[in-house]
């Protein structure tokens, strides 16, 4: 590429969320929403101020309102990572997230995990139940240094305060990875788990489901090696950088499907810019193919995470991103969805619309009409009473404190002030 050449299109990458262009083959905004936000209590967008936040969507507390859950640095410039529990406040289709959120305890105190390398190593999350109690787990993968991928139990017994135990380690390998992803990679309905073995190779390990409980298959199912990029030389047949996310995204591909459909976070080679991009892999052709470029992050070392945040049957994309010093960069960004394709998302839709109908076809209540005000005979008044009937009369003086007053047949009296609760002119 001539220097000219690369100028122009430096200055297409940089235009900030630059997403549709001439190479997508579907349209990103069918799919998703432009990239909102997430805001705080008092509305005001949060930078978390920690570098390579993962956002992952999940009720922690229970409470029917979707929270973030963050796997991050504990700062822009540190090895140590934590994970953040950030609460819904909000609604559902209005979040707002509890900021400063709270960072997770593990075994009685602050969990710190080692990220290995202020710049590099991240703390990537997947969510599912490990042990099959009903209560959602963390795996928290610290793939740069020697820990692996942890199982953290939640043992939360009081839903304000979030719990959890160090429990198994589920892989140990102490790959120079690109940052775990999850999804459904084989259209069974059930989450996987793609495990980077190095820069150019990772495994997807399919989940297995038993109950309510989850783990995974002891051998992968697929590899990168099996798979060819299609056209993809932009990001140096670099198809991925981080935290690849299979889903039927565009509702055309469940169960029996050859396709798998990725969102993954792919680093524009010498720039610090991440592209969201959506990828169709061919598992028949051993194929992979760029679709679409959903969104652009001007943050280095973005993340990618999902959930039904709004919790509308729709998939969400969240991502958030920024290292060393970048700290205004570490805005978290949500892709909510436009296509059906929760499990269930049909029938919960369809019952939506039915309790809307039938609030709809409540009667409406009113309000009581308020009472006529009296009418007096002119030059009179109308002393309305705090208890009793309001005397018709014309008010004649305060001595005293009270109010003295002479009726239209000539009765005269007073009355404390207490017990007048207006007088109409
Ligand atoms: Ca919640
Ligand atoms: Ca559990
Ligand atoms: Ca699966
Ligand atoms: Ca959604």
């Amino acid at each position: 590429m001539n220097k000219r050449l690369a100028a122009v299109c430096l200055v297409f990458l940089v235009l900030p969320r630059f997403s549709a262009g001439v190479e997508d083959q579907v349209n990103p905004r069918e799919l998703f929403s432009e990239p909102v936000t997430v805001v705080d209590q008092n509305g005001a967008v949060i930078l978390t101020r920690r570098a390579m936040g993962h956002p992952m969507v999940m009720d922690w507390n229970g409470d029917g309102k979707n929270d973030i859950i963050l796997g991050a640095h504990a700062g822009m410039n540190t090895t140590k990572g934590e994970i953040i529990l950030m609460e819904n406040i909000g609604t559902n289709e209005k979040p707002q997230f509890k900021w400063p959120g709270i960072a997770m305890p593990l075994g009685g105190g602050n969990a710190e995990f080692d990220c290995g390398c202020s710049g590099g190593g991240a703390l990537e999350l997947q969510i599912m139940d490990w042990d099959g109690d009903g209560k959602f787990d963390i795996m928290a993968d610290t793939y740069w240094y020697p820990k692996g991928v942890l199982v953290l139990q939640n043992i939360t017994t009081d839903k304000a305060k979030p719990e959890f135990k160090e429990g198994e380690q589920w892989k140990r390998v102490n790959a120079h990875g690109k940052g775990s992803g999850g999804g459904d990679w084989n259209n069974d309905g059930i989450l996987d788990y793609l495990f980077p073995v190095n820069e150019f190779e990772w495994n997807v390990y399919a989940g297995v489901k038993t109950g309510n409980q989850q783990k995974y298959a002891e051998q992968p199912s697929m590899r990168a090696s099996e798979f060819k990029i299609v056209g993809n030389d932009k990001y140096k047949n670099m198809w991925f950088t981080a935290t690849p996310i299979a889903w039927n995204y565009s509702g055309k591909h469940g169960s029996g499907s050859q396709i798998t459909e990725i969102a993954a976070v792919c680093m524009v080679p010498d720039t610090n810019i991440c592209d969201i991009n959506y990828y169709w892999l061919d598992r028949s052709t051993k194929t992979v193919t760029r679709m679409a470029t959903l969104a652009t992050n001007n943050a280095n070392r973005t993340r990618l995470g999902f959930g039904d945040l709004n919790n509308d049957g729709c998939m969400d994309l969240l991502y958030s991103g920024g290292v060393w010093s970048n700290g205004d960069e570490t805005q978290i960004y949500v892709l909510y969805g436009k296509v059906l394709n929760m499990p269930g998302a049909e029938e919960r839709k369809k019952k939506l619309e039915e309790t809307k109908k039938e609030e709809e076809a409540k009667p409406v209540v009113k309000a009581p009409e308020p009472k006529p005000e009296i009418a007096a005979p002119k030059g009179y008044n109308v002393i309305y009473l705090t208890e009793g009937e309001p005397i018709i009369a014309k008010v004649t003086g305060f001595p005293n404190g009270r109010i003295a007053y002479e009726t239209p047949s000539g009765d005269t009296g007073t009355l404390n002030v207490k017990k007048v609760k207006r007088i109409q002119r």
